[in-house]
This record gives C-alpha cells, structure tokens and sequence, in this order.
C-alpha cells in the first residue's frame, strides 16, 4: 500500500515538475551548471537594491528572486542602502540619487523612453551593477535582458549595454473569438476565459504578461479580427478591463478589433456610415467609455471590407473615411487605429497579389497621424515563402506596421517545427529598393527610411490553453522570436534560435549547436515538402490542411489552389511579369527588373512570378520537372535529418520534451511525404513525365490523397 502511495506521489511530482518546463517557455531559470559561471553570478551579485516601489518594480523584484533561486540556488540579499561592493541596483532614473545617476547620465541619451541600461559601474570605489531607464517598464526590460545574461551563461563582469526597441508598437494580435475557439488557433482554446472574468484571475494571464514583457511586447490585441461588437458593450469591457489591470504591469496595453458595424450590432443605429454624424458620434461615446474604464487603451484594430467584412464601402465610403472617423474617435485618449491592408475582392479575378497595393497606395499621405496601416509580410496570406509585399515602401506619407502570422496556419499548424524568425528575417532585409539600395523592409518598419513617428510590428498569435501554450514546444521558438524582432528587426534569426534554446533547453554546446542548425534549416525544409520554388497557396481549402493543389470548385476563383499554380501542359506558375498580370510593376524598378526576368528571378520566387515550361532548365541544370521533384524530396529528407538530430538530444533535456518533439517530428515526416507525394503525382498529370531518379516512389494513388477529408481540422470555425 504504502510503496504504492510512493509511486504514485512520484509519478505526480515528477509530471508536475517535466509538465512545468513546457509551461515555463523561456523562463526555466534551471541551475547554472557551468561551475565558473555559477561563481562568478554569485561573486558579482551579493546583493539587491531595487529601487521604487511601483507595481512594475515589484513584478521586477519579484522576476528577480524567482530567476536567482532557480539558477544560483538562493536570493541575493535585498538590501535597502548600498554599503560593500558587487551589489545589483535596479531603478528607473528619477529613482536613482545623484552619485549613482552620474555613473549612467551619458547612458541615457543613447536610449529611448523604453531602452535600459545594463552597466558595471563603480561608486565610492565599489563595484556595481546598475539596471536603468527612464522609467519603471523600461526598467523592467532591463531586468529580463540581464536575466538572459545569465540564462545564457554570459559574463557579467563588464556590462555595458544601452539597448531600445527600434519600434513603438510591438503586439500579438489574437484571433480569439468570445466564445473561445481561435481562429487558426493550433494550442487549444482562448487563454481569456471571458465567463470567469473579471473575477477570476487565471496565474496564466500573468504568466503570459511575464513572456511578453521579457522579449518586449508592449501591446495585445485580445478579439479576432473578424470581430464580435459584443466585446464593446459594457459586459464585455468590464472584463478588458480586468485583463488590462493585469498587464499594465508588464507594459503590455490591451487594443481591440473594432467591428464597423458595431453601431448597427449594438447600438441600436440605422446605419454604421463613417460621415453619418450620430455614427461619428457613437464611435466617440464608446471610445470615452472604454478609456474611462482603461485609461491606457491602446486603440482598434480593423479588418473593414475583408473577406465579408463589414465596412466603410458598406455605405460608399473608403478606407481613409473609416479609419480616420475611427481615429477622431480615440485621439482625445492618445489611441491609435491599425487598419488592415488585407484586401481582395472576388469581383476582380485578375490578380489578387495586385489588389492590396492598387487600393491602398493611392491612400497615401491621407490618414490621420494616429493611423498605422498594418501590411502583411507577402501580398497574398502568409505562405511559407512570399516575396514581400509591394505595399513596403510605397507609401512614404504613411506609417505602416507589418503584420507576421507566428501561428502556422499554411505551415503544418502546430504539429511541424518550423523556426520562423528565418522567414521573418528574410522578409525584414528585403531591398525595396524605394528610396534607393538599402531601403529595406526593416526601415520602413522600424520608420528610418521615410521618418514615420508611429512605428508597429504585429503577430498572429500562436497561443493557446495547451500546457505548452503554443501546441509544439518549438512553436514556443516563434513566440519568443517574434518578441525579439519586433525589438529590433535587425537582429540576426541565428542569435534569436540561440538564445531561446539555452533559456529554455540547455546550456550544454553538444546540444546547442546541432538543434540551432536544425532550426535554422527548418523553414527551408517546410518550403521543399510544401511549396518550392514559388509556389503557393495549394494548401487544401477552408482548413488549409495538407495538399490540396486539385481543388478548383470553389465559388471566389482566387481561393482555389488551381488559380495560384497555374499547372497545364506547357508549364507550371503564375505569370506576374509583363506578359502577364504586371504586378512586377508594383515594385521599384530594379525590383521589378529582378522580378520580371525569368533569368534574374530568384529561382525561391521563380513559379511566383513566371509560368514556366517542364522542360525550362534550372540553375543547376535540372529541367523544372525534375528540379521541383527533386525539392519536393529534398523536404523529405531534410525532416528525416531533423529527427536524427532531434534523436542524439535525449541526455541533454527532460524526457517529456525529448518525447513530445520526437513524436511531432514523426508526423512531421508522415505529412511531409504526404505533400511531396500528392502534389508530385498532381502536378505529374501535367507534366507526363517519370520522377527523376532519387525521388522515392509515392506509396498512394492521386485518388487516395483526393479523397481525404478532415472536417474537424482545427482553427477554422
Ligand atoms: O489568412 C486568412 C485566414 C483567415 C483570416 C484572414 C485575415 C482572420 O485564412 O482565417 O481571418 O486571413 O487575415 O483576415
């Protein structure tokens, strides 16, 4: 009896302890076994002064005593006033008293309202660690950049850092309808449990708050953007508020989507017109009751005239007309309006790449000041590889935020490991070209290229109730990254892949480098198995589950994965180029020109831009048949690679995360032959011609891979 009761207690701690470490993301704080290290920490940290006493610098305090016990085993003492030396003094500068200020005055004009300084410095001949910014969030930032300091074994014996985000609004946008489903939602339900709040407070709300705030998120858009004018009513809002009480500690802002029909939906008005003066004055009433409520609400987001949304074209207006009602509505309160740029419409089939760019670049220069126009990296919806959208750098007298998608909605949801900071990466270097070399995506972004004040980066969420938040414990990765590059879109995808697996796997270099590559690699391999050499969107409909490259019944053309491939006799591709839709044209020049020859385009984009012949030769002498097959393949293999990587871990993690990603990485590699299988012997109908030699031989009919049907998909309503 009693050594049953033992085992079983066991079994209890011991998942309780390896279901932790999926929960805790990032924020492991495991011991530092690295001996030398551990001494220095200890050396260097005997002490704490923390300085203020707001509720951001008690959550700071709070973050601090959390990390250490868990990496150095105890606390440093918390000490009120400074006396021996190796102190760690954390406070925002109004805090500080003149001796310690001086030691960082020069520092603070390299920061902005939310950098920090994380400096060694000496006072009365002490030694110090001094953690600082102009105010207590900032600070806050300060004290989780230290903490990955030593999460990732680095020396604290001569800091010097003066970091500040390079963007004003960093911020998930959740697709999380009300009654708690999540629109391309792959980790379970919605984190808000809106029947239990306001009274309730889940500890994951603040947890959440903590993985924000220590990668710099500041903002959160908590509804879907095909959005419910039911979370403007006052039922609703008393519940915001309850969310944004929690998170105003962290930094974190709560904005919502604003459905433009709200003032029909719930307020009782006959019309949601944007010139109609009782419309105007319902938008400014609701704005004043949510800010009375949430006085640092950040704004709407909106998704107007968008795939059946609702809109300002409802009623013969435009987008510059919604949203710049919208933005009268909460620029009394210091709100902003991100109003999407995501448009296509079922009544132009020529070419819906074109169709964002050809509305919305006429706007330029006609919003109000507090608009940010939010673009999505590609021109069509978050394929696993788009060149980037036309729309970056063509809109000089506008801001424009970029909108990423971190959950994977085309990209194997959230069975496949995809490192995705890579394809972020690759969109934010891109050249626009617009004002010349160098006017990357990134400047337009970050606001350098055109001097734009307002400045955002947002992500589709990928969060979820799963224990893991995120459905894959290397989704986690993407999360983090995102944080990361919406800090500084400049920052290298390798360094990102790097830091977060010391956080949150192991320090240990045997394990580091090998996964790192494999992360690295990841997305590329996603591209091979899914849709190489420019493919897109043959992703099966509705649910966008696997293949699906034959469908073609749909009712809009343009949501048929035959209308993206183009696939006939001659060829395979959608012509971009002058012979064809022209959307090349929509590019500077010598993007344009790059774009437009079929020598010169990036082979990554060749089916993108150009219908092209079976027999066209490749670069590496293959003719496009084979080459294509041969990716397909190449896809394939690369995930067997990764699950030989992934094999060699087990001595390095915990055995629950060695299980779950070898599991994951097993379907993976199913689905993988799956795509290269289907598409293949789809595309060969075409082609007529055999798979080159090295392309294993499908193991399904065409008619197998039609005949699959997966009505309860997740994420898609
Ligand atoms: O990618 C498509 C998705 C829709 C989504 C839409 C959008 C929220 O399939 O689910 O709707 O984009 O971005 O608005």
């Amino acid at each position: 009896m009693i050594s049953l009761r033992f085992v079983f207690l066991f079994l209890l701690i011991s998942f309780s302890t390896s279901a932790q470490k999926d929960y805790k993301l990032w924020l492991q704080y495991n011991a530092v076994n690295n001996s030398a290290m551990a001494s220095e920490y200890k050396s260097n940290l005997k002490g704490i002064v923390v300085l203020g006493n707001s509720e951001t610098i008690k959550v700071a305090k709070k973050e601090l005593k959390t990390a250490f016990l868990g990496m150095l085993g105890n606390v440093p003492e918390i000490k009120s006033e400074l006396k021996e030396e190796n102190n760690l003094i954390v406070g925002a500068e109004s805090s500080l008293n003149p001796e310690i200020k001086k030691t960082v005055s020069a520092d603070f004009d390299k920061i902005n309202n939310e950098g920090f300084i994380i400096k060694s410095v000496s006072i009365q001949n002490k030694k110090q660690i001094i953690i600082t910014g102009k105010n207590d969030v900032a600070v806050l930032y300060g004290v989780f950049n230290f903490l990955r300091i030593l999460q990732t074994n680095k020396s604290v014996k001569n800091l010097n850092i003066a970091d500040s985000p390079k963007t004003n609004i960093r911020i998930l946008n959740h697709w999380d309808n009300l009654d708690r489903t999540v629109e391309r939602g792959y980790a379970g339900f919605s984190l808000w449990n809106w029947q239990k709040l306001p009274d309730f407070i889940d500890q994951r709300y603040i947890d959440y708050a903590r993985a924000n705030a220590s990668v710099g998120i500041n903002g959160t858009v908590l509804t879907n953007v095909n959005a419910n004018a039911l979370i403007l009513t006052p039922q609703y809002l008393e519940k915001v508020e309850a969310l944004a009480n929690v998170f105003r500690p962290y930094g974190i802002k709560v904005y919502l989507t604003a459905r433009f029909s709200a003032p029909i939906e719930i307020g009782n008005l006959k019309t949601a017109d944007p010139k109609d003066p009782e419309v105007i004055n319902w938008w400014k009433n609701k704005s004043a009751e949510i800010y009375k409520r949430i006085p640092d609400f950040g704004g709407f987001l909106v998704k107007a005239n968008s795939e059946g949304q609702p809109g300002p074209q409802n009623y013969g207006r435009d987008h510059v007309d919604g949203a710049n009602m919208l933005a009268d509505a909460v620029a009394p309160f210091g709100g902003v309006i991100m109003w999407r740029a995501f448009v296509y419409s079922e009544h132009d089939a020529n070419d819906r790449a074109k169709q964002a760019y050809a509305e919305f670049q006429p706007y330029d220069g006609k919003f109000k000041e507090n608009v940010i126009v939010q673009v999505k990296n590609g021109a069509i919806d978050f394929q696993p590889r788009e060149p980037f959208h036309p729309l970056f750098g063509a809109m000089p007298k506008t801001p424009l935020m970029m909108e990423f998608q971190i959950t994977q909605e085309y990209l194997g949801f959230s069975t496949h490991l995809v490192f995705l900071p890579k394809l972020f990466q690759e969109v934010l270097q891109s050249d626009t070209f617009q004002k010349g070399k160098g006017s990357t995506v990134a400047k337009v972004v970050d606001g350098t290229l055109y001097q734009n004040k307002l400045t955002g980066i947002a992500g589709v969420a990928n969060i979820g109730n799963d224990l893991n938040w995120t459905g894959h414990p290397f989704a986690q990765a993407n999360w983090y990254g995102f944080g990361r590059l919406a800090w500084n879109p400049y920052l290298d995808s390798e360094i990102i892949a790097d830091e977060w697996l010391r956080c949150t796997f192991s320090n240990d270099e045997n394990f580091i480098k090998p996964i790192k590559n494999m992360m690295m690699e990841s997305r590329e391999a996603v591209v091979n198995y899914m849709t190489p050499l420019g493919l897109h969107h043959i992703m099966d409909t509705g649910h966008h589950y696997g293949p699906g490259p034959w469908v073609s019944n749909l009712s809009r053309p343009e949501w048929n994965p035959t209308y993206y491939h183009k696939a006939d006799k001659n060829g395979i591709g959608f012509d971009r180029s002058k012979s064809g839709t022209n959307a090349t044209s929509q590019y500077a020049s010598e993007v344009e020109k790059l774009f437009d020859n079929l020598e010169t385009c990036p082979e990554k984009d060749l089916l993108w831009f150009h219908h092209v012949s079976w027999d066209y030769k490749l670069k590496n002498g293959q003719t496009l048949w084979n080459g294509l097959a041969l990716k397909y393949q190449e896809g394939v293999n690369q995930v067997a690679a990764m699950q030989d990587v992934w094999k060699k871990t087990e001595k390095y993690i915990d055995s629950e995360r060695f299980n779950e990603v070898g599991m994951l990485l097993e379907i993976q590699n199913k689905e993988a032959k799956w795509w290269r299988d289907a598409c293949l012997l789809y595309f060969q109908q075409f082609s007529g011609k055999e798979l080159p030699a090295g392309v294993e031989k499908p193991t399904q009919t065409l008619d197998y891979f039609k005949s699959l049907k997966f009505p309860f998909a997740p994420g898609n309503g």
